[in-house]
Order: C-alpha cells, then structure tokens, then sequence
C-alpha cells in the first residue's frame, strides 16, 4: 500500500452550472440556445435542491472533502444587485459540507459568468476586474471557517474558450481545427486553439485582484486550480513544447506565485510537435471525449505543477469519461499509483478530489459520464456506481494498494 500523509483531503468536485439547474442568468444559459448541436443543461442534476443527499453520498462512503462552485450569476443577476437569499443559500451548502465533516473547497467562478458581464465583454471588458472585484466581495461575506478557495477554474481554458468565440464570431474556426474534426463539437474539445498571452494576463491580473480580497475577508487559503495537459514533446520539438506550454499553461503558474496553493487538473496527456499540440489520435481506447486513455498524466500534472511554482497542491480533478465503471475504478487506481509515486518524490499533494461526482452537464453535453454517481435525468434519483464505494475505501484507508 501507498500511504497518504494523515489529514490528506479525498472527495469530489463539483461545478455549479453543471449540476444545480436553471443558472438562468448566466452567459452559458444563453448560448445553450443560440448554438447547433449544444444539448441545454435544463434542471441538470436539480443539485440546487438535493446539495444535502449528494453531500450525504460522499459522507456515507468515507470521503472528507467536497469542492463545490458559488454561481456569480446567481448572487449578482444584474450589475449591482445582489441576492442575499443566494448567499444564503451557499452558506447554507458550507454549513451542510461541514455538519457532514466535508472540509469545503470552494470555487469562487466555474467557468460561466453572469450575462450582464458576458454583454459588457467578459473577461477581457474594460471593467471586468473591477465587477469580478465587486461580486468576491460580496461573496466572501459567506465564506467564514472555509480553509479552502480557488478564484477561478481552469482560467486556461476559459482563455482559449474566449478564443474559440472570437474564432466563431469571425467565421476562423478552420484556423486551429483539424481538417478532420468537421465540426463535431466533442472533437473540437480534443482539438483546442492555444489562448494569447494578452488574454492570459487578464485572467492573471483577475486573480491577482480577488485574492488580495479573499486574505483581506477571510481565513481561507486562497489559489486558483489550473487545467494541466500534460504536455511532452514530440522528438526535436522540445523548444515548440516549452513555447506552447508557456501560453497554455506555464503563465497560469507563474500567475499562481504568491498563493497559498494550486489546483492541479488533469485527465489525459498530449504531444507537441512543429504545429503546435497533436491532436489526440483515432484509439479504440479514447474516452467519451476523445482524450487519449492516460491514467500517467496525472503524475505527469503533478511533477511540472511542482517544479514550477513549489506551492502546495490540491488535485482539483481527476477523471475519466467512461461509461464503464470498471474502467473508471482501473484508470483511477493507477492515477493515483503515480500520484503517490509524485509525492515520495517530494510533491507536497493535500488531497484528491474526484472529477466528479455525478454524471453531469458536460458543458453542451450529456453523453460524455463522468461522476460517480448515476443521475436519472427525470426523476433525478441518484445512482451510486461501483467506484464510489471503491474511492470512499481509499479514502478511508488513506491509502492505495500497489498494483
Ligand atoms: O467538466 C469539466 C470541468 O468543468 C472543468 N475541467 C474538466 C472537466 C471535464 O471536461
């Protein structure tokens, strides 16, 4: 057995669009309908009203933590114009996680923002500090004996999102996308443009901007969780790799010096040659989003997270889209073997939080399963798979076999 250090966090995450339902104010709520071929999230998981039986799920098994989103779109609808029933009903959540000794990881902005700020420009509007400034704030009003918070998830891929958009806008989609991708949007995801520098630096500067707020208001410590790919160079492409990386991800490191911790995100790892990142390869093996089958990289995640900022990590996510649950268990099984091989190399890793819980709203998506936990998309039952049982003892030995 591989043993974890003692108190080290084991749980799931969660975001808040892809599992509460109805996040009608968000800018992810209007484009649902505006794009072909994106599927709605609808009531997506109706976890905005059962927080209290998925909390409960994670609990019974043996987990000790749970990462959950507060949805800006909600607390702040219009500009300005903040619901305290909405800060309520996240304390309420924190107060949930805790009387069920889940210690709260708390994402302050998963991905969506409200519409209003979405219209005004989004992250790179001439405002858009200053709002994000505002609505944390606010939000750190409810956030008192919370040890944990991430600003923002993956602002990486929310800056090559902003891309893909403008890409759209322009009618330049053909300048990133593989020939054979023919728009299939679960292709897209495994094909995705590399963000500019200047995109990038807004999203650090947004950080930089919150986080001051955050140690200002509260106890917690503050981070942001980073989407890492582990990338590798195809041979003689070593300096393209250290170029692509950088934009991709190396600055969101560099943006996270000065924080208490990072965020580490992983699921899969891709080579870089002469044209930038190889897309993943035809393989009966890919996941349900066309991402190579590579339990590694989160090894991989973990050594260059480490060796580039030397901050305390917390794997925000790690998972696979499957829908065979024995592949999940055996893919995650062998992530966290070299997980534990990256910490008896000197990571300093505090916990591991599943992605996700339940199958959720995989961002114009239902197909692509992730969670632990089935969800009848009718009557919302929820629908404990195998691998829940199966982490919840890892979690609860706080150790994993070797193989
Ligand atoms: O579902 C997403 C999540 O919102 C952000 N990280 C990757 C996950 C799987 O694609």
């Amino acid at each position: 057995m591989s043993t974890f250090s003692p108190g080290f966090l084991w749980g799931a995450s969660t975001a808040p669009h892809q599992i509460e339902g109805n996040n009608l104010n968000s800018d992810w709520w209007a484009r649902e309908s505006l794009m072909p071929g994106m599927q709605a999230s609808g009531d997506a998981c109706d976890s905005y009203h059962r927080f209290r039986e998925d909390m409960m799920l994670l609990a019974e098994v043996g987990f000790n933590c749970y990462r959950f989103g507060i949805e800006w779109a909600r607390i702040e609808p219009r500009p300005g114009q903040f619901s305290q029933a909405e800060l309520a009903h996240y304390r309420r959540m924190i107060d949930t996680a805790v009387e069920f000794g889940l210690t709260p990881v708390i994402t302050l902005q998963h991905f969506t923002v409200p519409r209003w700020f979405a219209e005004e420009g989004g992250w790179m509007g001439e405002h858009a500090v200053e709002r994000f400034t505002r609505y944390v704030t606010m939000a750190t009003s409810i956030l008192g004996g919370v040890e944990w918070v991430a600003t923002m998830n993956e602002p990486n891929m929310q800056a090559m999102m902003i891309t893909v958009q403008e890409a759209m806008r322009s009618g330049r989609m053909n300048e990133w996308q593989s020939p054979t991708v023919d728009n299939d949007p679960q292709r897209i995801a495994a094909n995705l443009p590399t963000p500019t520098l200047e995109i990038g630096r807004r999203m650090v500067e947004a950080h930089h901007a919150v986080r001051a707020v955050v140690r200002a208001r509260t106890d917690a410590r503050v981070g942001w969780t980073v989407a890492n790919a582990a990338l590798t160079a195809a041979p003689g492409n070593e300096a393209k790799l250290v170029e692509v990386r950088y934009a991709k991800e190396d600055l969101y490191l560099e943006g996270a010096r000065g924080d208490d911790f990072i965020g580490v995100q992983s699921y899969s790892s891709q080579e870089v040659d002469a044209n930038g990142v190889v897309p993943h390869p035809e393989h009966p093996d890919n996941t349900l989003t066309g991402t190579a089958y590579r339990p590694d990289a989160l090894g991989m995640a973990v050594r260059h997270t480490w060796e580039r900022t030397g901050l305390p990590i917390l794997i925000t996510e790690n998972g696979i889209a499957t829908g065979d649950d024995e592949r999940r268990i055996a893919y995650t099984a062998e992530a966290l073997r070299h997980l534990a091989a990256a910490i008896a190399d000197g990571a300093d890793v505090r916990g591991y939080l599943h992605w996700s819980l339940l199958d959720n709203y995989e961002w114009g998506h239902w197909e692509p399963t992730f969670g632990l936990v089935a969800v009848d998309r009718f009557t919302f039952e929820r629908i404990p798979k195998p691998s829940l049982a199966w982490l919840g003892a890892i979690a609860r030995d706080n150790a994993v076999p070797v193989a």
